[in-house]
């Protein structure tokens, strides 16, 4: 037997200061997405998420609702996994920065990092952003606040460890020259490299104001800077650096670490010099997707201006929900949500296109045909063009999926069912019927039963219920080999296949009924 190739990505591990919302949503929907579309093609795939609970933003939190940090966290990491849950996010592990097998392997890190000469004590003097995390020189303010997400910054001083990751910045010059294709997309990595250019400091890697984190293990009065902690988890998940390291030699390097751009810094400068630091591999991609915007700007949880996905969930259903997120922001740019698009796409992508097709053609299938399909005769007018992008729409799709480009694979797969539609439009198959041209009419309807189901095992990675709602319909929800993407060749649905009228599977709403 062939070995499948491994494929592991991963998603930020979310802070639980708070619920998450339609934001952290797309990350973690988007991944799931990429990791369900390699499992179909045939990958050996670990999918890692979770969350990032250590650090002065958490400890604050809990203090406010007097609950002990951990109490706080575990309230709401249950709610993460809940979300997760409802949204049929498939991950294979999910990893809390409290975990004990994280700790010990931070601990390893920083001692290993420590012995080799690459951290020394020192003071800090500068400034820091508690909901960023981040430390920031005087000169890096913007007008005296946080540059990245403007909101007010701490004067910090105090003893602390530093990391010598200056010492590494020509090294991470020549790695990104070298891998033109690590940072996506490009624009983002232009910005990194000119970061660097500007000369990159050594970087503050523990703090003694506060003790929510990980002890320094030669140094207990400190604790480990939490983004060294946190970026930890996508190897200390893996089991590295420990007595069982299968999943990490079958897994790292990465194949994709999908993030949002907000943290691309942190992924693609900081935990490559890290790990070049230990002279372990890198990961092979970062991904910067852009941010999901509302009118009145960047949906934030210390802004209050979020939405809920839960809310989402119950109003239009998982898959909906999924499609949206995944077909509205384009690759590597940012997207408005409304409430208002999503209904939208809702309507004209799921109800109009997708399930009318199937709605209307298996109607005339149960009309003309008794529900039972025949052998297409030879293609003639209209379905050579139809067959030709049949075959070629799952090519296209996986050369975006490769690119991560989902919102175009997407488009890609509602283009053939656009064409499909205009086919049955040129094709009439009313008339067809009419006039008693039999073969011509199950050439035609066979047709589309065909065009129905590349569509749907296309759209599974993305829609993981539509299957189970429309196999039944087209009559092979015992037949898993016509679920497969390997049967994405023309014509192998079955010439006597049964079909049956179901259950609409998206129905239209009305824009009117939005409480706006
Ligand atoms: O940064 N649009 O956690 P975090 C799109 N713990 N994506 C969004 C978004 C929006 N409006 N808002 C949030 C952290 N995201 C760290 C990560 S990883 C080692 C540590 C997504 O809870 C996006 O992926 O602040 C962003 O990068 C992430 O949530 C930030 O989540």
């Amino acid at each position: 037997m062939m070995t499948k190739p491994n494929f592991y990505i991963t998603t930020p591990i979310y802070y639980p200061s708070d619920n998450l919302h339609i934001g952290h949503a797309y990350t973690t929907v988007a991944a799931d997405s990429m990791a369900r579309f390699k499992r179909l093609t045939g990958h050996d795939v670990w999918f890692l998420t979770g969350s990032d609970e250590h650090g002065q933003k958490i400890e604050r939190a809990a203090k406010n609702k007097n609950q002990t940090p951990k109490e706080y966290v575990d309230h709401i990491v249950d709610g993460f996994k809940r979300l997760w849950e409802r949204l049929d996010v498939s991950y294979n592990d999910f990893i809390r920065t409290t975990d004990e097998r994280h700790r010990k392997v931070v601990q390893q890190f920083f001692n290993t990092l420590y012995e080799q000469g690459d951290i020394y004590k020192s003071a800090y003097e500068g400034w820091y952003c508690t909901p960023c995390e981040t430390f920031f020189t005087e000169y890096q303010l913007a007008d005296g606040k946080c540059p990245d997400c403007q909101r007010e910054v701490e004067k910090v001083r105090e003893e602390s460890y530093f990391f010598r990751q200056s010492k590494y910045a020509e090294r991470w010059l020549k790695f990104i020259e070298e891998n033109p294709d690590f940072i996506q997309p490009v624009s983002r990595r232009n910005e990194m490299v000119s970061f660097v250019n500007q000369g990159l400091e050594d970087l503050c890697v523990s703090r003694t104001t506060f003790d929510w984190g990980i002890q320094v293990p030669f140094d207990p009065k400190h604790v480990v800077y939490v983004w060294v902690d946190a970026l930890t988890n996508y190897i200390s998940a893996l089991g590295y650096g420990t007595e069982d390291e299968e999943l990490y030699r079958k897994f790292w390097p990465a194949d994709i670490h999908l993030v949002g751009k907000d943290i691309v810094r942190f992924h693609t400068i900081i935990w490559p010099i890290m790990l070049m630091a230990l002279n372990l591999p890198l990961p092979k991609k970062v991904i910067g997707h852009g941010w999901l915007l509302l009118d009145s700007g960047k949906m934030s949880k210390s802004k209050g201006n979020v939405v809920d996905p839960h809310v989402l969930v119950d109003k239009y259903g998982v898959d909906a929900v999924r499609y949206f997120l995944l077909r509205e922001l384009p690759f590597g740019s940012d997207g408005v949500y409304s409430e208002e698009a999503l209904v939208k796409r809702i309507n004209t992508d799921l109800a109009n296109d997708y399930g009318n097709l199937l709605a209307r053609s298996s109607t005339m299938m149960e009309k003309y045909q008794q529900g039972v399909l025949q052998t297409p005769g030879v293609p003639e007018g209209p379905d050579t063009e139809l067959i030709d992008l049949a075959t070629k729409t799952p090519v296209l799709v996986q050369e975006y999926m490769e690119k991560c480009e989902i919102s175009n694979a997407l488009a890609a797969i509602w283009q053939m069912v656009g064409r499909a539609n205009k086919y049955l439009e040129e094709t009439a198959p009313w008339t067809l019927a009419k006039n008693g041209q039999t073969e011509r009419l199950n050439t035609v309807l066979y047709n589309v039963a065909e065009i129905i189901r590349f569509a749907t095992v296309m759209a599974t990675p993305f829609m993981p219920n539509l299957p189970s709602r429309v196999w039944p319909q087209l009559g092979i929800e015992d037949k898993p080999e016509l679920h497969t993407w390997e049967s994405l060749t023309w014509a192998k649905l079955p010439g006597d296949t049964t079909v049956k009228r179901g259950e609409v599977l998206f129905p239209r709403i009305d824009l009117k009924s939005l409480e706006v």
